[in-house]
């Protein structure tokens, strides 16, 4: 059976982008494989951040992909740093990362750039610790958006590396070389603001992203302000970044193609329409997911119960693989 993992950072509060390029594939992930899904805290400690913020921000992230429909019956929900093997496997890792790959990484550059007081050695190490969640499960594909690519391909190469070096003769003991999964429509949404660049978490202001939780009249106001272009002709393509972002937010949140949301708009009269026309589609999508966030969200300890439990299921399967990178690796004892 295909073994899918995923993390999310539990940071801010979770936009459009998010929900289409990583959880709404989170909840598909788990009619198609053995779906593994982490909150990943420890990366979240490589910006600037509050101690007690961040705990109460796993339990946001965790309501909502439960609110979204992650079901811990159907797959492993668990909080990255209650299975310590990703910390350990991280280290081990680094004997097979060229520190001139991490440095060339744009994410590295831009949240680099980004600090004010620190930059922590973190930032640099960060798809480290990402390939380290992946490979410890020996996954075989990870779902996430368009923005990952790079981070992806570098954890592969981690795993070649590893392979190479450590299992030699190619035997069952060796690290899985995921494939990166991203959407057929939705990889990268692109902020409502500035639709050159891509919907984010730390760039940008309120207007240009959409929130899960936001309330049908914000998510109304938001697409009626989108900037677009002067043509008022609705169509996709380079030249018009900000009308072929609001067609692949329509597609996406209706979930069929683009070429059949693009049909559904020939009576449209202008840009209006369109606006109007995605923000009832993004209010039918994230609607059900607000309306079942607020109850399972001030349930703290049937929270921490589902990601404890998680946890254990997870241990179980990492405690493997890092057995088998120890003992490949030539470190502690035989056993
Ligand atoms: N604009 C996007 N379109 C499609 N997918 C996106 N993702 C992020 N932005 C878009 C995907 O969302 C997943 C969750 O990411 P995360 O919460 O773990 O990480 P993040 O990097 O903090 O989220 P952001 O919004 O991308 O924050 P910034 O811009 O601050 O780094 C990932 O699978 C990602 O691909």
């Amino acid at each position: 059976m295909t073994r899918i993992f995923s993390g999310i950072q539990p940071t801010g509060r979770k936009h459009l982008g998010n929900y289409i390029g990583a959880i709404q594939q989170y909840v598909a992930g788990q009619d198609r494989g053995e779906a593994i899904y982490c909150i990943v805290d420890l990366h979240a400690v490589t910006v600037a951040y509050e101690p007690a913020e961040l705990r109460r921000r796993v339990l946001d992230t965790t309501a909502l992909l439960l609110a979204s429909g992650v079901d811990p019956a159907r797959c492993v929900l668990f909080r990255q740093s209650d299975v310590r093997e990703h910390s350990e496997l991280t280290w081990l890792l680094t004997s097979v990362t060229a520190v001139g790959e991490l440095n060339r990484m744009h994410q590295f550059k831009s949240k680099s750039a980004a600090q004010r007081e620190l930059v922590g050695a973190g930032i640099l190490f960060y798809p480290v610790l990402q390939a380290a969640d992946v490979l410890a499960y020996r996954a075989d594909e990870v779902p996430v958006g368009e923005d990952q690519r790079e981070h992806i391909e570098l954890m592969r190469e981690c795993a070649r590396r590893y392979n190479a070096r450590f299992v030699p003769d190619g035997g069952t003991t060796g690290l899985v070389v995921p494939e990166h999964r991203i959407p057929a429509v939705g990889a990268r949404i692109m902020d409502l603001q500035e639709p050159t660049r891509k919907m984010s978490t730390s760039i940008g202001g309120d207007e240009g992203r959409i929130y899960v939780l936001d309330e049908p009249a914000a998510i109304l106001k938001k697409c009626k302000r989108a900037v677009t272009d002067s043509e008022n002709e609705i169509r996709v393509g380079p030249d018009k970044p900000g009308v072929t972002n609001l067609v692949d937010i329509l597609a996406a949140a209706r979930g069929t193609s683009v070429e059949a949301a693009l049909a559904t708009l020939a009576d449209a009269r202008g840009y209006g329409d369109l606006k109007v026309a995605v923000a009832e589609a993004v209010t039918d999508m994230l609607g059900p997911v607000r309306e079942r966030y607020e109850a399972l969200r001030a349930d703290e300890d049937a929270i921490e119960a589902a990601l404890a439990a998680g946890a254990a299921k997870a241990r179980e399967i990492a405690a493997v693989t890092l057995h088998d990178v120890r003992t490949a690796m030539g470190v502690g004892p035989l056993s």
